[in-house]
C-alpha cells in the first residue's frame, strides 16, 4: 500500500507506526484468514477489501468529502446510519480490535479500562487510524460507564464530538429519551450538513442500511446448514467489513456469496465435516482484527455458527419500518427499531438471553461460548446468569474472559479444546 503514503501523510498518520500496524494487520490476516480452507471465492473480495482498508477505503471516503459530503465515525450500533444516510453522509465504524500505543493510553485512561475503549485511544494518540482522522464528527454515545467517561477526555483530542444519550431502562421513559436524542441528531446532522431531511430522503436511508443488514439475514440463514457452508472466521469479517464498506458494494458482495453458499448447500458441501461441534458465540462486540477467540476454536476442530454480538446479530437483527409517509413516522420507526436492541447496558435485559436460546436452537449449536473483554461490566455481570440460565436447560456453556494481547492463548486454546470435548 505504498501508494497512499502521501494520503496518510496528509491526514497527519504517524508513517512508521502506521506501516508497523499494517504489517502485523498483514501478517495477522495471513495467518489466521489465508490460512483456511475451502473458503468461498467470494470471499476474494473481503480479502480485497481487508488489503486496502486503509487504502482504497480512505481515498474513496475522501473524494466524498471533497464532494462535499460528511463522513462521521462511531463506536456502538446504537448510532442511527439510517439518519447520516438521508443527509448524503457516511458513517464509518472506529478502529478498536487490537492493542496500540498502550503507554500513552494509560496517561489517559485508568490500566483497568476494557481493551476497546483503550483500543479506540490507542489508534488516536498513535496516529494509526486513518479513519477517525477522515471523520469530520465522531459520535460518542452514553452506554457502558467506561465508554461515557473516555468520551470527556476523548472530546479534546479529536475535531469535532458529539454525544448521544442512551436509556438503559426499557421503560416509556427509557423510549422518549431514545427518540429525543434521536431527534436531536437528526438535527445536528441537518445543521452539520446544510440538508433537511424530508421523508423521502429518510426512506432512500432507511433502504440503504435494511439492505445490508437484509443481505446478512441471508447469510445468518445459510450458516444453519449442516455442514456448515462457511467458516465463523469469514461470517466474521463480512459482519466486521459491514461497518467500513460502500453499503451498496457490500450489500452486493455479501448476495453475491449467499448464491454462491447455496450452490454449495446444494452439494452437501461444507467447509468443515458434517460432524463438526457448532459453537455459537455471545457476548461483547469483536472488532478488527480481534479474530483471536474465533480462530483458537475453529483450529480446535469446532465451526461458529453465529456470533450474538453487535458485530453479528445484535447490530443487525431487525429491520426498520420503512413504509412511514412522513418524516414523524419513520422517525418512530427508526426508535422503535433501535430500542430493541439488547445491549448488556440495559438492566434488566432479558431480551438477551431470549435471544440467545432462539440462535442457539435456530443455528442447531451444540454449546455457547460466552466471550467478555477484560473489565468490561456491562457483559461480565450478565454473563453469569446467561451461563446459569443455559446449563439450566442442559446448553454446554464456556465462559471466557479476555483481552486484545496473545498472552493468554495457550491457555484458552486448553480450555477451548476441553470444552469442545465435552460437546462432541
Ligand atoms: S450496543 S455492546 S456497540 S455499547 S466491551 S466499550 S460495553 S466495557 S461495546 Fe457496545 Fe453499543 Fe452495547 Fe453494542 Fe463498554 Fe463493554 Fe468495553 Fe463495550
Amino acid at each position: 500500500m505504498t501508494g497512499y503514503r502521501d494520503m496518510w501523510q496528509a491526514l497527519g498518520l504517524d508513517l512508521g507506526a502506521h506501516s508497523a500496524l499494517l504489517e502485523a494487520l498483514g501478517k495477522g490476516y495471513q495467518d489466521i484468514y489465508l490460512s483456511q480452507r475451502n473458503r468461498p471465492q467470494g470471499m476474494s473480495y473481503f480479502d480485497f477489501v481487508m488489503k486496502e482498508v486503509h487504502g482504497l477505503r480512505i481515498r474513496e471516503l475522501l473524494d466524498e468529502k471533497k464532494a462535499g459530503h460528511k463522513i462521521i465515525g462511531s463506536f456502538c450500533v446504537f448510532v442511527p446510519e439510517e439518519i447520516v444516510r438521508a443527509v448524503d453522509s457516511t458513517l464509518v465504524g472506529l478502529c478498536t480490535g487490537a492493542e496500540f500505543a498502550t503507554e500513552e493510553v494509560e496517561e489517559l485512561l485508568p490500566r483497568n479500562t476494557c481493551p476497546l475503549i483503550k483500543s479506540a485511544f490507542g489508534f488516536k494518540l498513535g496516529k494509526a487510524c486513518p479513519y477517525i482522522e477522515a471523520s469530520d464528527m465522531i459520535v460518542g454515545e452514553n452506554t457502558c460507564d467506561g465508554k461515557k467517561k473516555s468520551y470527556e477526555v476523548l472530546r479534546d483530542l479529536v475535531r469535532k464530538m458529539y454525544i448521544m444519550d442512551i436509556p438503559q431502562v426499557k421503560s416509556d421513559g427509557g423510549r422518549a429519551l431514545l427518540k429525543a436524542e434521536y431527534l436531536r441528531f437528526k438535527e445536528t446532522m441537518e445543521q452539520f450538513t446544510g440538508i433537511s431531511i424530508d421523508a423521502d430522503r429518510l426512506r432512500k436511508g432507511i433502504e440503504i442500511v435494511n439492505n445490508k443488514r437484509k443481505a446478512l439475514h441471508r447469510l445468518s440463514g445459510l450458516r444453519r446448514a449442516n455442514p456448515v457452508p462457511i467458516s465463523g472466521l469469514d461470517a466474521l469479517l463480512i459482519n466486521q467489513v459491514y461497518f467500513y464498506d460502500d453499503p451498496k458494494r457490500f450489500t452486493d458482495s455479501v448476495n453475491g456469496i449467499c448464491d454462491e453458499l447455496e450452490t454449495r448447500i446444494e452439494r452437501g458441501e461444507g467447509v468443515f465435516p458434517r460432524s463438526t461441534p457448532r459453537v455459537l458465540l455471545t457476548g461483547c462486540p469483536m472488532a478488527i482484527p480481534n479474530w483471536k477467540i474465533p480462530h483458537i476454536i475453529e483450529t480446535a476442530g469446532a465451526v461458529i455458527v453465529g456470533e450474538e454480538s453487535c458485530v453479528g446479530e445484535r447490530g443487525v437483527r431487525n429491520l426498520t419500518d420503512g413504509s412511514g409517509e412522513t418524516v414523524e413516522e419513520l422517525m418512530e420507526a427508526i426508535v422503535e427499531r433501535y430500542f430493541k436492541v439488547d445491549c448488556a447496558i440495559f438492566t434488566p435485559n432479558p431480551d438477551r438471553l431470549e435471544h440467545i436460546l432462539e440462535m442457539y436452537e435456530a443455528y442447531r449449536a451444540d454449546g455457547v461460548i460466552h466471550y467478555c473483554l477484560q473489565f468490561c461490566q456491562p457483559y461480565l455481570m450478565e454473563s453469569m446468569p446467561v451461563e446459569r440460565a443455559l446449563e439450566d436447560r442442559g446448553i454446554p456453556t464456556l465462559r471466557i474472559e479476555t483481552d486484545y494481547s496473545l498472552e493468554d492463548i495457550g491457555q484458552l486454546k486448553t480450555r477451548i479444546e476441553a470444552f469442545l470435548e465435552l460437546i462432541l
